[in-house]
């Protein structure tokens, strides 16, 4: 009987387990039965952005996380499809950090050339699921959101690819019920307009806070603090920039810091980061998780200790994104069709923990940059994805570090070579800061198509 493989999500991650059969079937190999379900009417995950917050137009949680004006927060050459370049899809050279609707447009490119999307079932949420260890099947609940309908399927292989950055944590603060400015989690944030000349308070110490901030200040707000719980970023921010340690209480609009300094505020933002989230799975088969490079309980990042029928993918904190997805992928599709054999549960947890003893060590985020690229390369090198210059992109990843130390508000504007292609990105038309139209339109045509020549 063909072998039934069920994708649950259809962003990045889901569309690279879509592209790695269609790879081996262009290869001339059998490909299995495959099912994806996404629960939005569009594939792309967190890029697939929306307006809406809370719940949506079928009341289920909304996804993504994304906003408007939100740019790539690392060079594009870091993440590129070994298999489709950016200048194969754009036809020329284009800067190194893209808008959100640009590289949307670079993803869903390189699965819209192939056949896949008839394997997503859109509006479909996966709702349950069980495993018969003696038929070794699984039985997945999903519901159709348009008709409210539930089905059952049976699945020999099964993979999560649902991402993890769309279940906010949020921490209790006391006093904070009382605030009588705005609070969000930067999950709900959607735009900065409406922080313009406010005072703003960012609590948390990572990426979601730091371009939250730098987003506010861009569009004029008055000052902003970002409040650390562990270690403070340490960029050479603005002037209406500071940070301070944990904000331990509030009271009305004034919040307190650890370090006995106060100030008043107009709205906090949550930058507390996300849960991993699996209602649809039972416990034995929940990855448990924080937000870290190598979680536990999954040999090679990606096949589930217990049972080895179940997959997960992009369950790790990322430096690379679409291009590990990838390496991902293609492992996940070889061990699913034989093609690569796993060793015993016992060889396979003394992997995983000297993956983990070798993050508990990391000194820095260059090393930790190192740490993954070494994962991907151990990947790669176990498939057909064809391989490209990990050590380059390493060497990105630190320059690109190195740049935001030196200027956070420039080093989107700074250029990076691909090292797919060769190609070197192109000055972008507009300066980060003062880009405020992140249309693909406008990115690619630039600012000289705004001219109204119909009365000239
Ligand atoms: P997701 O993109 O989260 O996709 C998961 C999919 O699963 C979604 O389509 C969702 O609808 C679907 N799904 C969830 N639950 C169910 C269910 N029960 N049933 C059916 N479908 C379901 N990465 C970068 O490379 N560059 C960036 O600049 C960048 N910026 C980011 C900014 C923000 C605010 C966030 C949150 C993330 C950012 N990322 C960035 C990382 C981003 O998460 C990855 O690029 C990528 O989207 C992860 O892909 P994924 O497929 O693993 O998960
Ligand atoms: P991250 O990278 O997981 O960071 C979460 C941040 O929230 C981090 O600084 C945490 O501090 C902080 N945090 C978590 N819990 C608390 C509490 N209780 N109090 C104070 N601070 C807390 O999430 P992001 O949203 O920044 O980024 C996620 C993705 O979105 C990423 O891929 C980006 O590309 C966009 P810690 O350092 O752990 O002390």
């Amino acid at each position: 009987m063909t072998l039934r493989v069920g994708i649950i999500g259809a962003g990045p991650s889901g569309m690279a387990q879509l592209r790695a059969f269609e790879s081996a079937r262009q290869k001339g190999a059998e490909i299995p039965e495959i099912t994806c379900f996404e629960k939005q009417d569009d594939w792309g995950g967190q890029w697939n952005s929306s307006w809406r917050i809370g719940l949506d137009a079928h009341g289920e949680p909304v996804h993504t996380s994304m906003y408007r004006h939100l740019w790539s927060n690392g060079p594009k050459e870091c993440l590129e499809f070994s298999d489709y370049s950016f200048d194969e899809h754009f036809g020329r050279a284009i800067s190194s950090f893209p808008s959100r609707e640009v590289l949307f447009d670079y993803i869903k490119g390189r699965v819209e050339k192939s056949d896949v999307r008839k394997y997503v079932r859109f509006n479909t949420v996966a709702r349950h699921t069980t495993y018969n260890e003696e038929t070794q099947e699984f039985t997945l609940t999903v519901e159709d959101l348009k008709t409210n309908l539930t089905e059952t399927h049976v699945f020999d292989k099964l993979v999560v690819s649902t991402g993890h950055f769309s279940v906010p944590s949020v921490p209790e603060f006391t006093g904070i019920k009382s605030f009588p400015g705005e609070v969000l989690h930067a999950h709900d944030f959607r735009g900065a307009e409406r922080f313009y000349g406010k005072k703003l308070l960012m609590i948390g110490s990572s990426y979601s806070a730091e371009d939250i901030g730098m987003q506010a200040h861009k569009m004029g707000a008055a000052s902003i603090t970002f409040s650390y719980r562990s270690t403070p970023m340490g960029y050479e921010w603005p002037e209406n920039c500071v940070e301070r340690p944990l904000a331990t209480h509030f009271d009305g609009r004034t919040a307190y810091f650890s370090d006995g300094t106060h100030d008043d505020f107009d709205a906090v933002v949550l930058c507390t980061g996300y849960q991993h989230k699996y209602p649809f799975l039972p416990s034995e088969l929940s990855l448990k998780s924080a937000n870290v490079l190598y979680p536990a309980n999954l040999y090679k990042g990606v096949v589930w200790q217990q049972n080895t029928n179940l997959f997960y993918l992009g369950a790790q904190d990322q430096y690379y994104t679409f291009n590990m997805f990838d390496a991902q992928a293609w492992y996940a599709r070889d061990v699913m069709t034989g093609v690569i054999a796993l060793p015993s549960i016992a060889e396979r947890e003394a992997n995983i923990q000297l993956w983990i003893e070798r993050l508990a060590a990391l000194p820095d985020h260059n090393a930790e940059a190192d740490f993954q690229t070494d994962y991907l390369r151990e990947l790669i090198a176990a498939t057909d994805y064809p391989p490209f210059d990990l050590d380059a992109v390493s060497q990105l990843f630190k320059d690109w570090m190195h740049h935001k130390e030196t200027d956070i508000l420039g080093y989107r504007d700074m250029l990076h070579r691909s090292v797919v292609t060769g190609t070197m990105a192109v000055k972008h038309h507009t300066r980060w800061l003062n880009a405020m139209d992140d249309s693909m339109a406008r990115y690619l045509n630039g600012p000289s198509q705004e001219v109204d020549t119909s009365t000239a």
